[in-house]
Order: C-alpha cells, then structure tokens, then sequence
C-alpha cells in the first residue's frame, strides 16, 4: 500500500493520502505525494485535482517521530510548491483535524471544502515549534495577519463553521466532503489556480495584531515558539512571500532542534505511552457499561460528570435526600459551565445530562454497576466502614475504586473480602477538568481490576498513570518531599515572596505559598497533625511556620490572611510572617542567611528528582515518563521543561546529585541522595534509559 497514490477518475484527478492512524506526513507519505503530483500534472484527462485522505482523518501534521533526525527529501515546503505550482486546481477535501503539515498542505491548495465536523489548526506551538512549511505565510494571506496569530501563536484548532467565516474554508459539506470538494474542482477547472502565495496580505489593526500576541504569549509563559511564529505572521506584511517562506523555515529548523521543542515532543509521546504499562501487556479490560460514584461533593460531583459526558450512564449516590439535592446542583453547574466554555456540545451537553443521576439508593446503584467508585471524605475510618457495605452489594467482577489521594489503597481492599476487585483512582479536582488520574494498582488488585481503571480512565478523556502503593502514590509523595525542603529553605534564610518568585520564573504556573494559600492552610495543617505521631524529630520537615499560621486562623486566601496578606484579592507581602519565620528559625536554632533564587531552584529540581529516583527504585512505576506525565497533567509543571525526570535528565544527574547533597547539608537528615541517582550519576547514566531490573 502507498502512502499517496494517484487516480484518474470523472475528468478528475484524486491524490489520496494513506498512512494509518492519523495520515502522518512521513518520508514515504512525502515521496508518494511527489509521484502523484507528477502523474496529476501529466495526466490530460484530468482537469483539476481533489487531494483527500483515506482513513479517519486528514493529515495530522509532518511526523514528529522523524523530528531530531535528518530530514529524508523531498521536504514538506518542495511537496508544496508542487502543488501550488500546478497549472490546474487541486481542491483540499478535509475530514477530521488537518494539523500543522496538514493544514499546511490544505493552506497550498487552491481551495479547501471541509466536512462540517471537520476541524483544522497549525499547533507547532504546543511541541516547542513554529509551522516550518509555509503556514506563518499562507495563512495570514487567507485569514489576516490577527487572525491568523490568534491561531499559530496558539495552537488554536478551529472547526468549519469558524474555518467558512474566516475565508480559510471555501465551503463547508453538509454530507459528502468528496462529492462537494470534486464539484467545486469541476468549477474550478477553467479558470486559472488561485495561489494562496500570490493573494495580498489583508490590510490590519497593528494594535490588533499585537494584542493577539499579547494574548498568546501570556498563555505560554516561558515559551519561546509563540512569540517567534507572531513575528513571522507579520513579516507577511513588510516582506515578500519567498522571503518570508526562507526567514520561517530557518526559525523552524533552528527551533525543532530546541530544549523546549524536545521536552514537548516528549511530553507528546510520553502522554500516549503512559498508558501502555508493559506488565498488563495483552490483559483483558472487564466491561464496563455502567458506573456508580458514592458522594456528591466536589469530587464525587466532578467523577462523575466525566464519566457521563463519555457517554457512560453514571449513578451517583448520597447519604440522604438533602445531600442528593446539593449535589445535583453541583453537577449542573459543571455541565452548564462545560457548555458554556464549549467543552459539550449541546447535543453532548443533553446526552451527558441523560446518563446521570443521583439518588439515595445505595442498593441500586453499587448493585448494577460495573465499576463503583467511592468519592466520600477522607478518613481511612470511613473510606473502611464504606467498602464493607459496597463490598456484598456489588455484583461479582465488579470494580471497586477508592479516589483517595494518600491512604492506603491495600488497607481499605483489606476490609472487602474481595481485594482483587479493589484499585485506586486518584482523580485530581477539579474532577470533569483536570486530565490526570492515578490509577493505584494494590498489593492484591486483579490486573483485569487495574487495565479496567486504566481503559475507563481513557475512555473519559483522562491520561491514566498507573502506580503501586506508597504514601502519596507519585504526584503527592514528590510534592510532600520538595514542598519539605523549600520550608526548610524558607526558615534558613528565604521569603515566601522571594521563594514563589524563584519557582514561577523556572515555570510553575503558581509559587508553592501561593499555592498553599489558595488550597488553604487548615488542610495542610490537618494532614500534619495527622502525621505528627509518626514524624521523626530528628528530621527537620519545616512546617512549624504552617503550623503556627494555621493555629493563628490564617488559612490562606479564605480567611484573608495565610503566607500573604490578601487586600481586594491582591496577594500582599505581610512583614508579620516574616517575622514569624525569623521567630521559627530563632526557635530552631537555625541563623537565616540570604537564600537566592538559583538555590531554590536547584533545590527543588534535585528533590523532585530524588523523590522520583526512590519511586522507579521501588517499582511504583515502571518508567521516568510515568512521573513526568503526572506533574505535567496534575501539578502545573512547565510542560517546556518536560517533566520533574526528563528535566533532571537535561541538566545532567552529576549536577542533580550534587545539588542534592547541598540539600542534604542544608536541610539534614531525611534529605539524603537516593541510591538509584548516586548509581546513575557515578555512571553517567539517565532516568530515561534506565528500567527496574525485575
Ligand atoms: N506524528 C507522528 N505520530 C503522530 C502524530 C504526528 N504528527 N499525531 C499523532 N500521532 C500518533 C500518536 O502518537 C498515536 O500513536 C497515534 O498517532 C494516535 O494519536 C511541518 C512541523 C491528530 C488530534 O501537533 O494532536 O506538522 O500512541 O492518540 O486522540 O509545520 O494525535 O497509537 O503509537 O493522539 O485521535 C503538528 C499531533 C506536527 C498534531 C489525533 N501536528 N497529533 O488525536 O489520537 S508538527 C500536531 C494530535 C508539523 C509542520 C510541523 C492528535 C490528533 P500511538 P492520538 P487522537
């Protein structure tokens, strides 16, 4: 089978794309566009040209997997000024996404018909890259210079409709994108090609365009490529197209081979990968037709509109019928705020609200689900007594998760007398949003339970992470290391405001005091005196100047009062925590010094390395990429940076250790280097190559 082939067929020419799944344009892709624009050229009996793809959609994009590798000619960019150059009409018909490379093939045709729920976009951006085949020039000359930044400097899909509106879409077909896109070449055929190069680049409001990169670039902090596919969109109006065609392609080569590009690319793969757990290789899913959630609150609510807006018939249960009610107004404020920011369409929107319910009859709901999913406080105690009463209700081969974020998934499996049925689902709040789930595979839990968390998990649009059982499971455990050793900084010399400062410069969307504000400091507080018993005071972990905020009533951003003070929502530095911090640090003892930014980022990248060094030593998980795709999906880490372990990779893991033993000096016991990272960096090794032995 060729990647492209030509056919001849009613006075048309067909190039038809075929290269599974997504019509990626690979080398072969490329070489057979190149005979079929040959053979369509030559070909008399045909008057113009539809160029479509076989299979579920239009080209995805160049393939990235050839990216970092030398680029095999013919190159994108000649493929086409082929096309463009041919003296007939060459008519795109689109179905599915047409992105990045595809579009930009779509872009080099003389007309574009999609199919209504087709959708088309340049997201170069997203894997650290601008369009390297002509988009940041092709398309401003259809759409204008904002419009066209509001897309490439974003990544921004749009669907047809948007796509007719915009003059990119020369018609959109109702039934038959084929039939509509060979009528509209027929039409065409007499009349010469309308080169998307040759068009005249719109006339536009300077202020407009720049507030359309302002805009772009505000969404990606940190990001390179948003700024640089801007620029490139307005040299259309200063430059000519084949200057403008060289300047693009060379920011593009110079890019693709970036930091920043490849920590994407991984980020991409890895997001896709993580799904895959080599020890459920080939284990067989249990059928999952139906779902019942046990709580109403805000997780339990977000659980389960989810799962509903799969398509999945969801029942969710409450204590009494007041607790229903609550929640039944919860869970339509989140379908009505998904439609409203067009995350359901309206007939998802209706279909979604169709299959949820929520009631009180525990009997009914745990009794016909496939899958049961308990969403209730978090307290061990009542997680325990909650399974006992799921445990004889439930049908045989049922499921039974616990969306706990930190107790101990095999002690609540423990209580049922059916742990093989018990896994964990982690989901991260809020629930119907965030992509993330940890799926916790227990000492006892079937593989067919765990593959069952991780195909519903997939199915609702999650990203599932499959991990073993420990305190924290991944993402919390790493948090609680490193949010330990930045206290400990801050007490030896830091600033609440100077430490945040740090940490949102290397790319956290939000400081870890910002953060600790906004979740409120009364939960932090809480989990601490849980753990007090088992704390080891020898170990310094930092949290007394939490302690005594939370003992003050100074919760955060709820009370007006945490780390900051908050006056008319503005986060204000508050001279009385630092003078508590310096009243804590006098108590320990300890003589505060200056701690500069470089310090906290090193501290915080070597930790989180170190943490995630134990974690694949024990077998939690099996890869570095599972912890990357947890922090880039659940705890804001700069997806440019890669994740916490391909990260730590770049920087070299000689130069983590050794920040990892000035930590260890800094902070004291409890902070020493983990073994698996002396290995790797006394070995000149990394955490993407390195797999557990057994
Ligand atoms: N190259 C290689 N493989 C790709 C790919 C691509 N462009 N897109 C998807 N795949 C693989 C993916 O890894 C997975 O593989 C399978 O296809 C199904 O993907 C010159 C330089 C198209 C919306 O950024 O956004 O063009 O895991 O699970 O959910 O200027 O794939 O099965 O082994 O995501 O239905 C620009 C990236 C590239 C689009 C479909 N294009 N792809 O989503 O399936 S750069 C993109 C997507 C470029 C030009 C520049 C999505 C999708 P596996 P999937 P999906």
């Amino acid at each position: 089978m060729t990647a492209a082939r030509y056919e001849a067929r009613d006075g048309l020419g067909w190039i038809v794309i075929d290269n599974p799944p997504v019509n990626a344009a690979s080398h072969a892709v490329r070489a057979g566009l190149a005979e079929a624009i040959g053979k369509a050229k030559a070909d008399p009996a045909a008057s113009a040209v539809v160029l479509a793809c076989a299979g579920r959609t239009f080209v995805a994009g160049a393939d990235i997997r050839e990216f970092g590798k030398p680029i095999a000619p013919p190159s994108l960019p000649d493929i086409l000024d082929a096309i463009e150059g041919l003296d007939k009409p060459v008519v795109a018909a689109i179905h599915g996404t047409a992105l990045g490379g595809g579009f930009e093939i779509a872009l080099a045709c003389h007309a574009r018909v999609l199919s209504k729920d087709a959708s088309v976009g340049l997201p170069e951006v997203k894997l650290g890259i601008i369009p390297g085949a002509g988009g940041t020039q092709r398309l401003p000359r259809l759409v204008g210079v904002p419009a066209a930044i509001g897309m490439a400097a974003t990544g921004r899909m749009v669907g047809a409709a948007e796509a007719l509106k915009l003059g990119v879409a020369d018609a959109v077909a109702e039934e038959d994108v084929l039939a509509d896109a060979a009528r509209l070449a027929k039409k065409l055929a007499d009349m010469p090609p309308r080169r998307t190069r040759d068009l005249p680049v719109p006339p536009f409001d300077p202020a407009a365009a720049d507030a359309a990169t302002v805009a772009a670039t505000g969404k990606a902090r940190g990001q390179i490529a948003p700024k640089i596919a801007a620029d490139m969109i307005r040299l259309t109006a200063t430059t000519t197209f084949d200057d403008g065609i060289s300047q693009e392609r060379a920011a593009f080569l110079k890019l693709v081979t970036s930091d920043q590009a490849k920590a994407m690319r991984h980020a991409f793969f890895a997001e896709r990968e993580v799904a895959r757990v080599p020890r459920l290789e080939g284990v067989k899913p249990r059928t999952t037709e139906r779902v019942a959630v046990i709580g109403a609150g805000t997780m339990g609510a977000g659980i389960s509109v989810a799962v509903a807006a799969a398509g999945i018939p969801v029942a969710v249960v409450e204590m009494n019928e007041a607790a229903a009610e609550a929640g039944r107004a919860r869970v339509a404020g989140l379908f009505d705020r998904m439609a409203k920011s067009g995350r359901l369409s309206p007939a998802q929107h209706a279909a979604a609200v169709a299959a949820h319910s929520i009631g009180v009859d525990f009997e009914a709901a745990v009794g016909a689900a496939d899958v049961v999913i308990e969403a209730v406080f978090e307290d061990i105690e009542i997680k325990k007594a909650l399974f006992r009463r799921i445990a004889p209700v439930a049908k045989a081969g049922a499921t039974l998760a616990t969306n706990t974020s930190y107790l101990d998934v095999d002690a609540i499996a423990a209580v049922t007398g059916r742990a093989e049925d018990v896994i964990g689902l982690h989901f991260f709040s809020p629930a119907n949003i965030m992509k993330l789930v940890e799926v916790i595979e227990g000492a006892k839990s079937d593989p067919s339970a765990v593959a069952t968390g991780v195909a519903l998990g997939k199915r609702i649009g999650k990203i599932p992470v499959v991990c073993r059982v420990c305190d924290g499971f991944v993402g919390n455990r790493i948090l609680g290391a490193y949010r330990a050793a930045q206290d400990i900084l801050l007490e030896n010399g830091g600033t609440p405001e100077g430490m945040d400062r740090a940490l949102e410069a290397f790319g956290f969307a939000m400081g870890p005091y910002a953060v600790s504000d906004l979740a409120g400091l009364d939960i932090g507080f809480a989990r601490r005196k849980s753990l007090a018993p088992t704390r080891d005071p020898k170990r310094r972990d930092g949290g007394t100047t939490l302690d005594r905020l939370a003992q003050m009533g100074r919760f955060g951003q709820k009370t007006g009062r945490g780390f900051y003070r908050y006056v008319e929502g503005k986060r204000v530095v508050d001279p009385e925590v630092t003078a508590l911090i310096e009243e804590v640090a006098r108590e320990q003892g300890v003589t505060r010094k200056p701690v500069d930014d470089d310090l906290v980022v090193r501290a915080t990248r070597a930790v989180m390395a170190n943490e995630g060094a134990k974690i694949l030593a024990e077998g939690i998980v099996p890869r570095a990429l599972d912890i990357d795709v947890v922090y880039l999906q659940g705890y804001g880490y700069p997806v440019w940076r890669g994740g916490p372990m391909f990260e730590a990779d770049r920087v070299g893991l000689k130069q983590i250790l050794a920040d990892m033993r000035e930590v260890s000096a800094l902070a004291g016991p409890g902070f020493e280097p983990a073994a698996l990272l002396v290995e790797l960096a006394e070995s000149g090794g990394a955490f993407a190559s390195w797999t557990k032995r057994n």
